[in-house]
């Protein structure tokens, strides 16, 4: 990989971060969903991106589900392969955040050291890491389960299904967390647009 970076140059833009800020009304930055599956990510990541959407932000949601078909389809649900589904949709979502976007995330990314590797590369830059822990216990995940995959997963047709044969390592640190056993979606989605201070450009 040496080799492969040896004649690799770092071209630089005439758009500055500030400047695109100012135009956008907004800097970008990359808020993290992390959480079981069923605890509720999706549901807050794209409510959350129409609320922004519908006061003239710039936000994208990259979602589990649908970059498994496209980026990372050639990946599975080894602690290896998820390492690699994260390390691209960081590289992605740090992209975003460049050009002035909002970039949700709603993976899992069970490990704390792959998140922390997305944290890393967006640190020196001038777009924040959002660490946003959607945290139900697992019990009421199996409960709600959407997909029936908790059910599989019991059933042993999934291996290494996050929570039941593999592990979910909380946030220490998480700048939010949100508690959807105990909250709507609606109110998790106000608090993170009260996290991120933003106001409406129509008032
Ligand atoms: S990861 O760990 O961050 O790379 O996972 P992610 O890309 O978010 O994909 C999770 C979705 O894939 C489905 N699925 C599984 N999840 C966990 N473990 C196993 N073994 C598995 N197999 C398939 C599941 O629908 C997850 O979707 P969500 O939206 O989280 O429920």
């Amino acid at each position: 990989s040496l080799q492969k970076s040896n004649n690799i140059f770092w071209s630089k833009g005439k758009v500055t971060a500030k400047q695109r800020a100012l135009v956008n009304g907004h800097s970008g930055c990359v808020l993290w969903l992390t959480g079981l599956s069923g605890a509720g990510k999706s549901s807050i990541a794209n409510e959350l991106e129409r609320e922004l959407f519908n006061i003239g932000k710039h936000a994208y949601v990259l979602d589990g589900d649908n970059i498994r078909h496209g980026l990372g389809s050639d990946l599975g649900f080894s602690p290896e392969d998820r390492k690699e589904n994260i390390r691209r949709v960081g590289e992605v979502a740090k992209l975003m955040a460049d050009a002035g976007i909002i970039c949700i995330t709603a993976f899992i990314s069970p490990y704390r050291a792959d998140r922390d590797l997305v944290r890393k590369m967006l640190e020196g830059s001038d777009n924040q890491f959002v660490e946003v822990y959607v945290n139900a216990p697992v019990e009421i995940c199996e409960q709600r389960d959407p997909k029936g995959l908790y059910a599989k997963a019991r059933a042993n047709e999934i291996k290494e299904f996050t929570g039941i044969s593999a592990p979910y390592e909380a946030p220490l640190r998480a700048e939010l967390e949100l508690q959807t056993s105990k909250l709507t979606v609606a109110e998790s989605v106000a608090k993170v647009l009260d996290f991120l201070n933003v106001q409406d450009e129509g008032t």
